[in-house]
């Protein structure tokens, strides 16, 4: 059976996904939304009890393909959402009536690159034409702000943002699931590390126009994450909590439409850094799990 208490290769996570699917086929299915920029399956995983195009949350790991706390957490959401149904009343009735969708290794390419030649590499692995730096920062690349302060043109850094807008796969891919499902009410993207629960906007300092509310269930999160191990978290608006960055995920679902964007910046707070210990993956995702259920139970209640 599964080790979830170390981190996995590419392939094991990909066998990870197929095993559960076999476990709960009438819990879980897999979808392939596309195919990276070297041609790894970009693949999510359904947790739906029926309907047709039922209100959804989306979950995603891995972006940044060194934050491995990420999608190793991601894999343990995975299983918690399949013990938990029919045993949890709060996850019941959310499955009861919404599907979970999630993407464990949004950047496939970055993270096998991560495991092979570099533990540090960020960005896809995408050639740059005209430049011998590799890798566009899929969290600049989104269609909001793009371009903007807190992204860069220079594809040598670590934020290069890309050509265009949804240039990458790894970042159309979701645009036109998002898109084509038109049901997303929850958006939440996780990264590490720095502990904090953030929401829009990271590209201006207009507030968004629902910011009291989700400060107020970003505060509940954090009250509710803490309540496990003591783990403190800083909460607010990307902008005036972590620093400007433009192009970001949950700015363009946000603008989408989809009111509960949030993103997580997971344990640690410095220290080991993106190389967290394994003995801190369970406790990571247990705690991290706490708050994902408040935005889930207040997407699930606030329809
Ligand atoms: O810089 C980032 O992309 C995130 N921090 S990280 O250290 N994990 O790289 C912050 C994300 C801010 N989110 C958006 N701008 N949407
Ligand atoms: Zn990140």
């Amino acid at each position: 059976s599964f080790d979830y208490t170390n981190y996995h290769t590419l392939s094991e996570i990909y066998s990870f996904q197929d095993m559960l699917v076999a476990e709960k086929p009438n819990l879980v299915s897999k979808t392939v939304i596309g195919e990276s920029n070297e041609g790894r399956p970009l693949n999510i995983l359904k947790f739906s009890t029926g309907g047709t195009n039922r209100p959804a949350i989306w979950i995603d790991t891995g972006i940044h393909s060194r934050e491995w706390i990420t999608q190793a957490s991601g894999i343990l959401f995975a299983k918690k959402i399949v013990t938990e149904y029919g045993q949890d009343p709060a996850l019941t009735a959310i499955l009861n009536k919404m599907d979970i969708f999630l993407e464990i290794v949004v950047n496939p390419d970055g993270y096998q690159y991560t495991h092979t030649n570099d533990r540090m590499w960020r960005k896809n692995r995408k050639p740059n034409p005209s430049s011998r730096c590799v890798g566009v920062d899929l969290n600049r690349n989104w269609n909001a702000g793009f371009g903007g302060p807190g992204s860069s043109k220079n594809p040598c850094s670590n934020i290069y943002r890309g050509p265009r807008a949804h240039s990458e796969p790894e970042v159309a891919s979701i645009v036109n699931f998002v898109r084509s499902h038109g049901n997303i009410k929850a958006f939440i993207s996780i990264h590490s590390y720095s502990q904090m629960l953030l929401y829009p906007y990271g590209y201006t300092m207009t507030p968004a126009k629902d910011q009291a509310e989700l400060h107020r269930v970003a505060q509940k999160a954090v009250t509710d994450l803490a309540s496990l191990y003591s783990t403190r978290y800083r909460y607010g608006s990307i902008i005036t909590t972590i620093y400007q960055s433009s192009g970001g995920s949950i700015d363009w679902t946000y603008n989408q439409g989809i009111k509960y964007s949030y993103t997580f910046e997971l344990r640690d707070t410095g220290h080991f850094g993106f190389i967290l210990p394994a003995n801190q993956i369970v406790p990571t995702a247990n705690e991290t799990w706490l708050a994902l259920k408040v935005i889930m139970d207040h997407t699930f209640n606030n329809p």
